[in-house]
């Protein structure tokens, strides 16, 4: 696979494998320009930011609303990396990179561990406004980026990526991925002014930035690495757990540790279903499920629909 094909769009990337030609230390294999988006592209994104801004006032983490206006992701266009990057580098030592879409773990885990952060080079279509599967700049730029112009967070997803890095080699990346999904994408966190958001699946979605932090159907738990790294996770739905921690620091104290020793401990041990609680949790929450059941029976009919 050469170069000059990873340039034709997200729809062949998902299939790059490391043995496409990525090795080691390449960290620029996977990155391309940035796009120059066209006037109804800034559309969508300008749409899909107003509808984030009426939502996240009192649910997003403080940081993020401050974040947005330092670093000059502004409502009015999809942001020039180059100059959202000036700013970045000087707050964390962060840098947004663009790619054509999902890159294999390896050479994902590698840029976050180089504290280069990939974001997909397209934004979606008109009617994929509620949901893609595939993260897009507005899911990458709207929802990652702002948190890691904190210093600590930033330590964090460093660590993340070299924690990755060993889990490959160690043949643990699902476990890993858990501690990813429920922190970095689906996290919730302590405030004093009350339970605020910061991860990125949520903050780009008007509908979840609701739901986990209103609804009475999911859990709300404190979180525990242990308890993280063994907990399914919903794929394409409202999450049936959320895990709540008290402070970046916390979260970076608690996970830049040793990993074997853990996934050696947990070797033999259950993974909990989504939406079950287990032995020693902390529950800040305890949910009705009523969502989860609606979900689920959902699900049914149309696997009997098919
Ligand atoms: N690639 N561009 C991109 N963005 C991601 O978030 C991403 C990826 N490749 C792999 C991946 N995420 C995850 O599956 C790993 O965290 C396990
Ligand atoms: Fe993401």
């Amino acid at each position: 696979m050469s170069k000059d094909s990873l340039d034709k769009g997200i729809a062949s990337a998902q299939h790059y494998t490391p043995g496409d030609g990525w090795t080691p230390g390449d960290l620029d294999f996977f990155t391309v320009p940035q796009k120059k988006f066209n006037a109804d592209e800034h559309d969508i994104w300008k749409a899909l930011y107003k509808r984030q801004l009426d939502i996240l006032p009192k649910r997003a983490i403080s940081l993020f609303m401050d974040s947005l206006s330092t670093l000059g992701i502004n409502q009015e266009r999809i942001p020039d990396f180059t100059e959202v990057n000036e700013i970045l580098m000087k707050r964390s030592g962060w840098q947004v990179v663009a790619v054509p879409g999902l890159i294999p773990d390896e050479p994902f885990f590698e840029l976050l561990a180089n504290r280069r952060f990939p974001a997909g080079n397209f934004i979606r279509t008109r009617e994929q406004m509620d949901y893609i599967q595939e993260p897009d700049v507005f899911h990458d730029l709207f929802g990652h980026v702002p948190i890691l112009a904190d210093p600590v967070f930033g330590d964090y997803m460093e660590a993340y990526g070299k924690g990755g890095l060993r889990a490959a080699k160690l043949g643990t990346i699902d476990k890993l991925a858990r501690l990813y999904w429920y922190t970095v994408e689906f996290g919730l966190i302590q405030e004093p002014q009350g339970l605020r958001i910061y991860g990125a699946g949520i903050l780009s979605s008007p509908t979840e930035s609701v739901f986990c932090l209103e609804s009475e159907s999911p859990h709300r738990i404190k979180f525990d690495l242990k308890r993280v790294l063994q907990t399914h996770y919903q794929i394409d739905d409202f999450q049936d757990n959320y895990f709540v921690i008290d402070s970046f620091k916390q979260l970076f104290d608690e996970t830049y540790v040793d990993f074997a020793p853990i996934y050696k401990d947990l070797e033999n041990s259950l993974i909990n279903d989504s939406g079950a609680l287990a032995a020693g949790d902390k529950i800040l929450h305890k949910g009705t499920g009523t969502y989860a059941m609606e979900a689920n029976r959902r699900r049914m009919l149309r696997r009997e629909k098919k």
